[in-house]
């Protein structure tokens, strides 16, 4: 039977969400397909490496961040149906002067230091009922999901339920269903970046020592979240970026990146944790509000939480 595309697959299975949800899929997956190529051909353009800027954070920003950020912000905005989009990359959200019924976040594309190395990053993104702030919990998300650059092209999106991947076709010009009903997998590999190991607190070395003892778990990390927790999602395992004594509240940001992939996760039949508690049930106090995110298959977040202790 011939494998729908994802538009024909958005239309048969989120008939629910509408043409109105359709239209955002469209004009991410034409996006993707854009920054993609820019991507295949780093190294050889005017765009790469940094832009010399600083973001709203004071991390230094790619040229790629920008042109990415351009475009997915600028695609967004230009549905009708979107009210407003909020971006990593920038300070403020922006309105769209439509009438629209959607507010959309992304991070236009994570993982950016790893361009210039040529590994796998993403642009990661989360779909909410319109709201005048952008500070929505996660447990209110429509859809979220993440477009992986890696050997091939990918996007992954999860509606309540159901999380499903599309792999782009260059001979057709098109996303095709090739990773339907995705459930989380139950390998064992465990995913964090252990040269902080002297700065993580007492209780999550102690879970790393025990695992490690248990000479059963693989060790993955590639460096850029879109990477790591799509490894996670296919094959299980846990990925984790906890808080320690250099980042006291954790690096990854919750409306960018933990509450739309902790989101993805749990619709797979995994599971997500900030400080103890579900991420999807924060309310953001700020637009760049940091959280530490463990988040993987059920009993491996189930171990992790045997050693946790409030910081
Ligand atoms: P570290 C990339 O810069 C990123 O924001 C995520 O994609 C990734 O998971 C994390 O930071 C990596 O951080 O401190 O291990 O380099």
């Amino acid at each position: 039977m011939e494998k729908p595309t994802l538009k024909e697959f958005v239309k048969t299975n989120n008939s629910v969400l509408g043409e109105q949800f359709a239209q955002i899929i469209v004009a991410l997956q034409s996006t993707a397909v854009i920054v993609n190529s820019k991507l295949a051909r780093n190294g050889l353009i005017a765009e790469q490496g940094s832009s010399g800027d600083k973001n709203v954070y004071g991390e230094d920003v790619q040229k790629l961040d920008e042109y990415a950020n351009e475009l997915f912000t600028q695609a967004f905005l230009s549905c009708n149906c979107v009210y407003s989009v909020g971006s990593e990359e920038l300070a403020q959200p922006k309105l769209s002067g439509h009438d629209g019924i959607y507010s959309i976040t992304h991070d236009p594309l994570d993982g950016s230091s790893n361009i210039d190395t040529n590994l796998p990053i993403g642009t990661i993104f989360a779909v909410y009922p319109k709201s005048e702030t952008l500070l929505q919990k996660g447990s209110t998300i429509t859809a979220s999901g993440y477009v992986l650059y890696g050997p091939s092209l990918m996007l992954i999106y999860a509606t309540k339920g159901s999380v499903n991947g599309f792999t782009y076709d260059p001979k057709f010009g098109d996303f095709i269903l090739s990773h339907p009903n995705i459930a989380i997998g139950s390998k064992k590999i465990y995913s964090i970046n252990e040269g902080y190991w002297e700065l993580f607190h007492e209780n999550d070395q102690n879970y790393l020592s025990s695992i490690k003892k248990e000479g059963s778990y693989s060790l993955r990390y590639v460096g850029s979240m879109v990477g790591d927790v799509h490894r996670t999602l296919l094959k299980g395992g846990i990925f984790l970026y906890p808080s320690d004594k250099k980042h006291p509240e954790g690096k990854l940001r919750l409306l960018y990146e933990a509450a739309p992939l902790g989101f993805l996760i749990i619709q797979s039949g995994g599971s997500a944790i900030s400080n103890g508690t579900n991420p999807l049930d924060i309310i953001p106090a700020k637009h760049d509000q940091r959280v530490p995110i463990i988040l993987g298959s059920k009993d491996e977040v189930e171990k992790y939480l045997g050693f946790f202790k409030p910081q």
